[in-house]
């Protein structure tokens, strides 16, 4: 049984939407971050960095949102969601996995680390008007991969549109301007995925508890 380890509305999602995506079923063990649970010892055990998501399929333990995406689909999917190892699809894939999580994702959490997730006194708030620059051009080259396409590897979904989706969603959140118009439309696309929605409504209800 996969067992996700997880917090709603964080990078938890990138793991259930995938988990949706494959149709799998999963037991869903909250997290509570917002009452130290991250840091308890028995969830230490399962990921030392107190952070989520991790995984757990039988006796292997995962954690890192990417590794875990990769790990369900080599296992259980296949292309296009994940396309196989050595293929010229998955080297694009994972070119497009590893931009966002190294250039697209990290000018964003970098703002969201000096804004709540470090301790006040590691706060420096004048790192935000860099990052938000950094992150506005790791757009242009995302816009400019995406090009016309309907996702990033072509017409097919795959992983890469969680990480990638997931983490626009994130700045849309952080209030961060995107403009260009093939990536507004793109996250349109992504937004309505059922499975997404489904990994969501579950997260829901978790917190409706
Ligand atoms: N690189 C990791 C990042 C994991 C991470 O930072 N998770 C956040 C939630 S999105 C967390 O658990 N934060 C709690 C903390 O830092 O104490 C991944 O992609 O899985």
């Amino acid at each position: 049984m996969i067992t996700v380890y997880g917090y709603p509305q964080t990078r938890t999602t990138r793991v259930t939407w995938m988990l949706e995506e494959l149709g799998l079923d999963y037991q869903f063990n909250f997290i509570d971050l917002m009452k130290g649970e991250g840091r308890s010892a028995s969830f230490r055990a399962i990921n030392p960095a107190g952070k989520v998501p991790a995984m757990s399929d039988d006796d292997l333990v995962l954690t890192e949102s990417a590794a875990i995406l990769s790990y369900l689909g080599d296992k259980y999917g296949s292309a296009p969601l994940m396309p196989s190892p050595g293929s010229k699809e998955r080297g694009h894939h994972d070119q497009w996995a590893y931009f966002s999580i190294a250039e697209l994702e990290q000018p964003l959490w970098v703002i969201g680390k000096h804004k709540f997730a470090l301790p006040k006194e590691r706060r420096v708030v004048e790192i935000f008007d860099t990052a938000a620059w950094e992150f506005q051009q790791a757009l242009k080259l995302l816009s400019h991969g995406l090009a016309d396409k309907d996702y990033i590897l072509g017409s097919d979904f795959s992983a890469a549109d969680i990480l990638i989706g997931h983490t626009l969603f994130w700045a849309i959140s952080f209030k961060q301007p995107i403009e260009q118009e093939n990536l507004k439309a793109y996250i349109e696309r992504l937004k309505v995925r059922p499975a997404r929605l489904a990994a969501i409504e579950k997260e829901s209800a978790l917190v409706a508890r």
